[in-house]
């Protein structure tokens, strides 16, 4: 069996990053959205190894874990980060994208709006001003985030300015100059990327 599918929700939600990162290499693959009332008999099928989405098939083998899928196909289309103190500036920054991804996505699911706004003063800001400040660290903010190519910190970087930040409160991105000509500069780097964020159906997160 050769060839990728993403199988996930039918929402941006984990699978995104791993979206995108494709999208942007231009690799081919399905994009397997599964209904929320189809899951529990999928669940209990012995589907997903962890019992949960989302899952990648590449060539055959089936991938779970949504931060390992991400490494694994960043090394394998060139996103790698280098060995040694790089991997440890694109873990750490993928780390933190997580922290904030599965403190914002649960209240948005749960249309959680006091409890969204809560967040967004008091947590997000601090946030921006580290990922921020880690660009800076890099080249001055010219480039990319961890070396001179991109790694898995810009995707999932990305993934969380553009699906969570800038859906819910682009207010806070005021001021994050940096950050902000950062993304114009990452989605343009890529057509396909572009294409997919600017064509496809919108959902809540
Ligand atoms: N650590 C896992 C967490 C996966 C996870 O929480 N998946 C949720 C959707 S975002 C899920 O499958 N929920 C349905 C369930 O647990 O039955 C990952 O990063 O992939």
């Amino acid at each position: 069996m050769s060839g990728i599918t993403v199988h996930y929700f039918d929402i941006y939600g984990r699978a995104d990053v791993i979206r995108m990162i494709l999208h942007y290499a231009g690799a081919a693959f399905e994009d397997h959205k599964i209904q929320f009332q189809e899951w529990p008999q999928l669940k209990g099928s012995g589907f997903a190894e962890f019992s949960q989405l989302p899952i990648v098939d590449v060539d055959g083998h089936r991938l779970a874990q949504t931060q390992s899928i991400s490494r694994y196909l960043c090394n394998k289309f060139g996103y790698g980060a280098a060995e040694g103190e790089e991997t440890y500036w694109t873990e750490s920054l993928c780390d933190l994208c997580e922290d904030i991804g599965s403190t914002i996505t649960p209240l948005a699911f749960n249309k959680d709006f006091e409890g969204l706004s809560k967040v967004f003063t008091e947590k997000v800001p601090e946030w921006l001003r580290i990922i921020e400040a880690r660009l800076d660290k890099n080249n001055g903010g010219s480039g990319y985030f961890v070396g001179n190519h991109p790694t898995r910190a810009d995707f999932h970087v990305f993934a969380v300015l553009h699906n969570i930040i800038e859906k819910f409160h682009p207010e806070t991105l005021e001021g994050h100059n940096k950050l902000r000509q950062w993304k114009v500069r990452f989605l343009n780097s890529s057509r396909t990327l572009k294409t997919f964020l600017e064509t496809r159906e919108p959902r809540d997160f």
